[in-house]
């Protein structure tokens, strides 16, 4: 099968980009390296060193005789994802190529247009390539659980069974988004269920929780090949901040009282759901909705497991309660379902204090890396 990944060259799409690879599939990159650029607007890094697209995918060429195909370019502009798709004409398209930080989408109006018109625009160009230049071909995209917000009700798949005076249809599931990152997403959600339902495209929208680690079977194979770990205080995620957080003796952010709760994976079953996705096509119109995410836990309860571990490693670390930077529930109800990705064959890597041991262990690794200025969150909601 012929797969485009946008966004190629990030967190999660490195990653799907060769586990793909190995397993077969005939793959494409296409990336701007945005997220590069952000690093130095933010005077920030990844805590490993990463390598530059060419180098990875010539030692992954070097290693295993695969070849991953790179297209350097803008999801914005049309006629460069036109000649890509007619060059590559792929039957399944896998779209990570967003700004995904909700935090950055905060930072000022500027940042929120930014966030928007890339993510909002560069979908948009998806689904008209899509449907001039290759009609059958399966949308598979980066959606993500913050679209649902915390409502005081079970999140279900996408979509909700509503009876309301005496008649019942099945609807889109609420949104209540706590970001205009996003927001954005579904802003995207609602432009690809209306292709759907226009031009018969078929499309997954992957409404992804917080995905953790950073190590794959692959990304372990060379230091080129290695992923990027997010620590500041914009694109850092809960676990994987209070991990790094613990190894160089800074006290594990808390944001409020931290009953925050949210959906949690592993960046493994990340790479194994887009597999799972990609072989398992959704119809033609069909907009098809998975939660994609393994656990919940809230933050309080991730600090906790964090500590216990560091402690065991000689390392002691404090949880701090900080102000919340965020406009957000401290305390709510959740219980979101996530079986669709489970019946099709997932078996999830659940969190232990082993993976957290092992995930730790890398960071110990590279720890002089970490700027720690940029640490504490600066980006505040009002
Ligand atoms: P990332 O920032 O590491 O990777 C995104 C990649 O897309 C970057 O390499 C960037 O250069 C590229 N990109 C951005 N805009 C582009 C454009 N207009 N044209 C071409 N390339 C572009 O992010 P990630 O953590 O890998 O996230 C990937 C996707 O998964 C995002 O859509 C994100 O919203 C979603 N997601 C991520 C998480 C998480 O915890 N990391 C959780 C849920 C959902
Ligand atoms: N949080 C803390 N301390 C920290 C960092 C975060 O308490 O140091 C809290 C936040 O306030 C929030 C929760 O942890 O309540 C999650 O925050 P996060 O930064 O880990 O994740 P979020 O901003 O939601 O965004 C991340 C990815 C995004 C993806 C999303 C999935 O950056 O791309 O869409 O996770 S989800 O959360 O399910 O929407």
């Amino acid at each position: 099968m012929r797969i485009i990944i946008a966004g190629g060259d990030g967190f999660c799409g490195w990653p799907t980009a060769m586990y793909l690879s190995k397993q077969g599939y005939d793959i494409a990159i296409i990336d701007n390296m945005v997220r590069r650029k952000i690093d130095d607007e933010l005077r920030s890094n990844s805590l490993t060193p990463i390598a530059s697209l060419e180098d990875r995918v010539a030692k992954w060429k070097e290693l295993t005789g695969k070849e991953i195909r790179t297209y350097t370019g803008d999801l914005q502009h049309f006629d460069f994802l036109k000649l890509v798709m007619e060059q590559e004409m792929p039957e399944a398209f896998v779209h990570f190529a967003e700004q995904r930080s909700a935090p950055y989408s905060m930072i000022d109006r500027e940042h929120a247009v930014y966030t928007q018109v890339n993510n909002v625009v560069g979908t948009l160009n998806v689904l008209y390539a899509i449907k001039e230049i290759v009609p059958a071909c399966h949308l598979i995209k980066l959606g993500t659980m913050g679209e649902y917000g915390t409502p005081n009700i079970p999140i279900e798949e996408g979509y909700l069974e509503i009876e309301h005076k005496g008649r019942k249809d099945r609807l889109p599931y609420p949104k209540q988004p706590g970001s205009y990152y996003h927001l954005s997403k579904v802003h995207d959600s609602h432009n690809i269920m209306f292709a759907c339902r226009m031009w018969d495209i078929r499309a997954t929208d992957l409404n992804q929780g917080v995905v953790y680690g950073l190590s794959t079977n692959e990304t372990d194979m060379d230091p080129v090949l290695t992923n990027r770990l997010d620590y500041d205080g914009v694109f850092g995620t809960a676990l994987n901040r209070f991990i790094i957080q613990s190894a160089i003796g800074h006290d594990l952010t808390v944001y409020g009282k931290g009953g925050q709760t949210r959906g949690f994976l592993h960046i493994k079953d990340t790479v194994r759901c887009i597999e799972i996705a990609a072989e398992n096509p959704a119809d033609l119109g069909e907009f098809r909705v998975f939660n994609q995410f393994t656990e919940q836990f809230s933050v309080m309860d991730l600090a906790k497991m964090v500590q216990k571990v560091a402690k065991e490693e000689g390392l002691d670390a404090e949880i701090a309660n900080l102000e919340n930077p965020r406009i957000e529930k401290e305390e709510h109800f959740y219980e979101a379902v996530n079986t669709n990705l489970l019946d099709l064959g997932l078996q999830p890597q659940l969190l232990t204090d082993e993976v957290i041991r092992n995930i730790l262990q890398t960071v110990l690794v590279h720890k002089d890396r970490v700027i720690k200025e940029n640490v504490l969150p600066n980006v505040k909601w009002k």
